[in-house]
């Protein structure tokens, strides 16, 4: 993993765990639950490249190229490559702290 595409993933980790990254722990499973569905804009319960893309804030998006937001999806958030992530998946994320190694 290079620098940028590091950075870049702290920054996500920021985007995914949202406002509650400032606390310890990071969010609660309630407050990821409803980052989710407000992220699954078409209510399928599941949340694709383009939700995803749609949910982060365009201040962050503009620090990231698309290469960069392109790897965050692909490497951490469908690593499956199945092209969406289940909320299951999206809840089981680990991007609370902060402390990625
Ligand atoms: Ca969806």
């Amino acid at each position: 993993m290079n620098l940028k595409i590091f950075v870049a993933a702290s920054m996500l980790a920021v985007v995914v765990a949202g406002p509650a990254l400032a606390q310890p722990g990071g969010m609660t499973p309630e407050q990821r639950e409803a980052r989710f569905t407000a992220g699954d804009t078409n209510k399928d319960g599941k949340l694709d490249k383009k939700e995803w893309l749609a949910s982060i804030p365009a201040g962050m998006k503009a620090n990231a190229t698309d290469d960069q937001l392109e790897q965050m999806w692909s490497s951490r958030l469908d690593a499956d490559g199945d092209g969406f992530i289940t909320k299951e998946q999206f809840l089981a994320l680990r991007m609370g702290g902060g402390q990625q190694h």
